[in-house]
């Protein structure tokens, strides 16, 4: 190589790199992402161990994807800049090279191999509802909203009814906040939920899960998230599945509380849904909200599906 040559290449490179860094910077800067939302790569902040695991996947997957990415862009920008044609004659040519040969046929499966495993493994770990449950509830997707019926056991497909959280159906084609279900939960504890659906195939999303399961009729899909601790709030459930032409509007809230300020809803709910049957009444209403630094939520249930009685 000529010292000339030599030389070219490093002017080029010399010119190139602060541009490149300049841009790396810039890109970095226009996304003006506070705490980690930049490391999360799009998904929101957890609020189950699942959800974790499911972000882990996810930014493990990204940074697998990135160091192909920036390999196999490395070697397009450096061909490009340093190995331009510059005569007639042929460059060295590698074809039927059996090292290079076998890396890009073993490395492709080795990288897929690798995600694979860890997809497999994360896999069984987020379908697993092996685990004794605290809450139990029964999903029920409907077109086009959503019954949450609170189990009292904390098995699968079984126990009766202890209350429900139903939505009701905007058919107007008017979106009212204060007809969507409100599904409660207590943090740290083990929540199992049985999806049914009577109609047509929905999905149960709470985009804070990291997860979504789609809603079958006629199957029996269930699954179990451990609530983390520290999460406390609002959140919007949503379905996943386009369902027919409500599909946009059948939204619930998710409103996750401390565990004596749940067992104290639950309770009350449970008390009010006894009354109301006594009373022959078929009507689930929920008044709730105080205290946990939502807006109040005044839903009244269509009452479908809830028909056990209740004796004490
Ligand atoms: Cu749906």
């Amino acid at each position: 190589m000529s010292p000339t040559r030599q030389q070219n290449r490093r002017s080029t490179l010399r010119r190139w790199a602060p541009r490149g860094a300049a841009l790396a910077v810039l890109g970095l800067a226009a996304t003006g992402c506070a705490s980690n939302e930049l490391t999360r790569l799009g998904m929101p902040e957890p609020i189950t161990e699942q959800a974790e695991r499911v972000l882990a996947l996810w930014q493990g997957s990204w940074v697998t994807a990135f160091a192909v990415g920036i390999l196999v862009w490395g070697l397009f920008i450096w061909t490009i800049l340093f190995h331009r044609k510059r005569s007639e004659q042929l460059p060295p040519q590698v074809r039927y090279n059996m090292p290079i040969e076998a890396l890009y046929t073993v490395l492709p499966i080795v990288i897929i191999s690798v995600l694979f495993f860890f997809t497999a493994r994360d896999q069984a770990y987020l379908l697993d509802t092996e685990e004794p449950a605290d809450v139990h509830v029964e999903v029920v997707a409907f077109q086009w909203a959503w019954q949450f019926n609170y189990m009292d056991d904390t098995k699968e497909n079984g126990g009766e009814v202890l209350f429900s959280e139903v939505g009701i159906p905007n058919p107007d084609g008017t979106a009212d906040r204060s007809t969507q279900p409100t599904l409660v939960l207590p943090e740290g504890a083990i929540v199992h939920f049985d999806l049914h659906s009577p109609d047509v195939i929905h999905s149960f999303w709470v985009p804070e899960f990291g997860f979504k399961m789609d809603v079958i009729p006629g199957r029996d899909n269930a699954f179990q998230v451990q609530m983390g601790e520290g999460t406390e709030g609002s959140y919007v459930g949503r379905c996943a599945e386009l369902c027919g032409v409500d599909h946009t509007r059948m939204l619930f809230d998710l409103e996750v509380v401390p565990q004596d300020e749940y067992e104290t809803w639950a309770a009350e709910q449970e008390q009010q849904n006894g009354d109301e049957a006594a009373t022959e009444g078929t009507g689930v209403e929920t008044d709730f909200g105080e205290g946990t630094g939502a807006e109040g939520t005044d839903a009244e249930g269509t009452g479908a599906g809830v028909t056990e009685e209740n004796d004490e």
